[in-house]
């Protein structure tokens, strides 16, 4: 191979090799879409019953926020790891907005905020008292939708 050739060769491989890095692989990519879409879901299963109490369409029942603050926060705790996967360069259905891996640093706080909340909540359940658990709950419900102002396709 000449030296022109060769360089070629190098130049092109080069390139291949910053196409798979800016791209991730199809299939990962619709994983983590599938991942991460589950665990939000998986969340609003845990908090809506939550939210039902707080805005006095169910009975408060202080069981069953214990439970669910609790698992919610261990949920929460998964956000950052399951945004992780930068799919913006792939052709995936989503309503995650670039800015989440634009504005890393805001989305981080958005998400450490929802963890604070769904924390405070675990303690208020502790109480039993139904207003103090009224009140964390709207916080929680206010996290969650101050990130999905940002960071979310509007519905
Ligand atoms: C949910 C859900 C949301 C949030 C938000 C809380 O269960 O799907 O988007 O809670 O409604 O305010």
């Amino acid at each position: 191979m000449n030296r022109g050739k060769s360089f070629a060769a190098c130049a092109l491989l080069a390139f291949a090799g910053t196409v798979s890095a800016q791209q991730m692989d199809q299939e990962r990519a619709e994983r983590a879409v599938e991942t991460r879409q589950a665990l939000l879901q998986v969340m609003a299963w845990n908090y809506g019953p939550m939210g039902a109490m707080a805005r006095g369409r169910i009975e408060f029942d202080t069981d069953r926020v214990q439970t669910n603050a609790e698992r919610l926060l261990a949920l929460t705790k998964m956000l950052s790891d399951a945004f992780a996967a930068d799919t913006r360069e792939n052709d995936v259905e989503t309503e995650a907005l670039d800015v989440i891996w634009e504005k890393t640093d805001d989305f981080a706080a958005k998400i450490q905020a929802t963890i604070d909340a769904s924390s405070a909540l675990v303690d208020a359940a502790a109480t039993g008292d139904e207003a103090a658990m009224t009140q964390a709950i709207g916080q929680v419900g206010s996290s969650c939708g101050s990130c999905h102002d940002d960071f979310r396709l509007d519905d």
